[in-house]
């Protein structure tokens, strides 16, 4: 059981931890996403799954930078249909809400994989809209308002669970984009993914990864992360925001609160560290609470703009 001082409700969904699994790290099967709820994860997201199944890039794929990791996997997944059993499973594993992150290369699209999900039992979806590196779906979607628009309202159209839309930090007016999709009707935003970066090896004098370029995450982008929370939560004051990018300590996460998030996303810090950060996180949190004499989470989302 989760104390009462970490609980929260999100969008409709009760968590006894404020910290969800961040899409891409561990969220592939049911027993590394249990793995991350023993480790003290309050909700999982899955890696992003689409209608027909993609191989991803040829390596490498990941590399280590300093304060953080470079990725461009390529939307590896096996699709909905085979992911569809590992979803039911995962609901047989886990008692914690279940988002399963979704892309695809249109509205349609994305509404019939998001059909699909829930059928197979997802809590919740986080529309995938910021995928740095992938021609004509992440990003390319997420950085342009007409189709954001189209995207988020055809999926609520379609399904009856909340709607999580995760955000590019990679556009000139994160806000414009986070309204459009509230507009659109989105139950809460994940902000952000992970931020366009590029490693280049002295010695063959040739970027590193096989597409060239990838997405920052880990320690080093926390600070735009953050920004891009208080941005969004200093014009539009009542749609909840899941923190994500670098958060590794409870003071990271406290600040994420204190920016305007209700919740948190953890990613890097697992592949840094192992599942259980997620418990180290949650004592420091508790503990900085009880210090300031307050009762539960909610009481410092948004302080900072006080
Ligand atoms: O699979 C990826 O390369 C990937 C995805 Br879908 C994403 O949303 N963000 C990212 O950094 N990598």
């Amino acid at each position: 059981m989760g104390s009462s001082t970490l609980s929260l409700q999100i969008a409709g969904l009760s968590l006894d931890y404020p910290g969800m699994l961040a899409s891409g790290v561990l969220g592939y099967s049911a027993e590394s996403m249990f793995r991350v709820i023993e480790g003290g994860a309050g909700a999982v997201v899955t890696k992003s799954v689409s209608l027909q199944p993609r191989c991803g890039y040829a390596n490498p794929t990941v590399v280590q930078v300093k304060s953080g990791l470079i990725n461009a996997m390529g939307l590896p997944n096996p699709g909905i249909q085979v992911y569809a059993e590992e979803i039911r499973r995962s609901k047989t594993l886990i008692r914690q809400p279940l988002i399963v992150s979704i892309f695809g290369y249109s509205a349609e699209e994305y509404a019939v994989v998001a059909g699909k999900a829930v059928a197979a039992g997802a809590d919740a979806l986080e529309l995938n809209v910021s995928c740095p590196h992938v021609k004509q779906t992440g990003s390319e979607i997420g950085q342009n308002a007409a189709l954001l628009f189209e995207v988020v309202k055809t999926v609520k159209a379609t399904v009856k669970v909340p709607v999580f839309v995760k955000l590019s930090p990679n556009v000139t007016d994160i806000v414009h984009l986070a309204s459009t999709a509230v507009d659109a009707g989105a139950d809460a935003l994940t902000a952000v993914n992970t931020l366009r970066a590029i490693a280049i090896n002295v010695e063959t004098t040739r970027p590193i990864l096989n597409n060239i370029k990838g997405g920052l995450s880990g320690p080093a982008m926390k600070n735009v992360a953050l920004r891009c929370v208080y941005d969004i939560r200093e014009k539009l004051a009542n749609i909840p925001i899941v923190g994500c990018g670098g958060i590794s300590s409870w003071q990271d996460a406290v600040e994420f609160f204190l920016a305007g998030a209700s919740a948190v996303q953890i990613g890097t810090a697992i592949a840094f560290d192992s599942p259980k950060v997620f418990q180290t996180i949650n004592q420091g949190i508790e503990t900085y609470l009880k210090k300031k004499h307050l009762r539960s989470v909610n009481e410092i989302v948004g302080l900072s703009h006080h």
